[in-house]
């Protein structure tokens, strides 16, 4: 089996209610930024990295699939994932001016589009391929009803609807100020009751001073974690904080590298672990973070930068994967959406990774890539 063309696209597809805002961004659309693979057996694979939908930045993304990784991969067997992983992160020529970035969203769309083949080639469903089903159901929770830009009483009355519709889990985000999201927090456990997990996402916006005052008010209502409470990559101040709090910290949606998540652990930083396949240079690289999360005995909660299309596969089959993320903005632009019914992520039966597109997602969410 052979490698015979890398094709780079880019879908935008709008959010649900046409806005939506976290801390840090507000953003109308999600970008689903990748790379068909086709090889001389006439199977495709697909893979894509998960952006705020700016054309120019996509178009970054896939000038890099095409000039800069694409003539590695032609006349290559997709089905050596891992020497083909070296391969790109160890290219001299890209190693020099992006270890970590554009170049790391763009070999994370072209893993996972081998892994798609791989799976593909095999006939069966990429969690199958990772060594098959270790849990009965994986269980989700909803972060689309839980935004910044979604009023007070809306928020609640939403939360109650997700729980209504079986979601043991929610989470909503935090970073405004710490009396509004206080005020927000208590609303919300107060409307969902004491039994749903209830998370909180700052998106990297407050600083040390901001989340310990904050957290001094939201222990009372049992937060199941506090994500991304500090900027990315501070691991001293998130080792402070997991100090002083008893809420447990959660983040890595925003680190490249497996060395980037070594250093949490190592720092006691971390509670619970959030790779995501689109930033990490695909599952390949998440899959290092999943095994040494294991041996420190961390749970990890993938974070939904495919909208939880391949990290459904994940979570089925790794063991160390506890809870999965479920935003719906993209699902239906699949053959396979990853579809939650009572509360739980359906187990994928499609063979490969969740990542082809229906011809209508195509037709309708296109934008020209680079
Ligand atoms: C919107 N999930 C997240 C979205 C989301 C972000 O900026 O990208 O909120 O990815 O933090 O946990
Ligand atoms: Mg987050």
């Amino acid at each position: 089996m052979k490698i015979t063309k890398v094709e780079p696209f880019i879908l935008h597809v709008p959010v649900t209610g046409s806005q939506i805002a976290d801390s840090t961004h507000s953003i109308t659309h999600w970008g689903v930024v990748g790379a068909r693979i086709e090889t001389d057996t006439g199977l495709s694979g697909y893979g894509f990295t998960g952006t705020h939908a700016y054309l120019p930045g996509d178009q970054l993304i896939t000038r890099c699939i095409e000039t800069c990784h694409a003539p590695l991969l032609v006349g290559e067997d997709p089905r050596d994932i891992q020497r083909l992983w070296h391969k790109l992160a160890r290219n001299p020529a890209l190693q020099w001016i992006g270890r970590a970035g554009i170049t790391t969203l763009s070999q994370a769309a072209i893993d996972v589009a081998l892994w798609d083949l791989k799976a593909k080639a095999d006939g069966v469903p990429l969690w199958k391929l990772l060594g098959g089903q270790v849990r009965e159901k994986v269980r989700a929770y909803n972060t689309d009803i839980g935004w910044l830009s979604i009023g007070d009483e809306q928020l609640v009355t939403g939360a109650r609807r997700a729980v209504e519709q079986g979601f043991s889990g929610i989470k909503i985000k935090v970073g405004s100020t710490v009396e509004r999201d206080l005020r927000r927090l208590a609303a919300v456990r107060k409307g969902i009751g004491p039994d749903v997990t209830l998370a909180i996402d700052g998106n990297g916006k407050w600083d040390l001073a901001t989340c310990l005052r904050f957290c001094r008010g939201a222990e009372e209502h049992d937060v199941y974690w506090f994500e991304e409470p500090l900027w990315y990559d501070d691991v001293k101040g998130h080792a402070q904080l997991a100090r002083a709090t008893r809420i447990p910290v959660a983040l890595g949606e925003q680190l490249y590298t497996q060395d980037a998540f070594a250093e949490f652990f190592h720092q006691q930083a971390i509670h619970w672990v959030q790779p995501d396949v689109t930033r990490m240079g695909g599952l390949t690289e998440v899959l290092r973070v999943c095994e040494t999360a294991n041996s420190y005995r961390l749970p990890v909660a993938p974070h939904a930068g495919d909208m939880s299309q391949v990290h459904v596969h994940l979570s089925y089959a790794h063991p160390a994967c506890q809870v999965l993320e479920y935003i719906p903005w993209i699902k239906d632009c699949f053959t396979e959406p990853a579809d939650v019914v009572d509360g739980f992520f359906r187990l994928p039966q499609v063979p490969g990774a969740g990542t082809t597109p229906t011809p209508q997602a195509w037709e309708r969410f296109r934008q020209p890539a680079a």
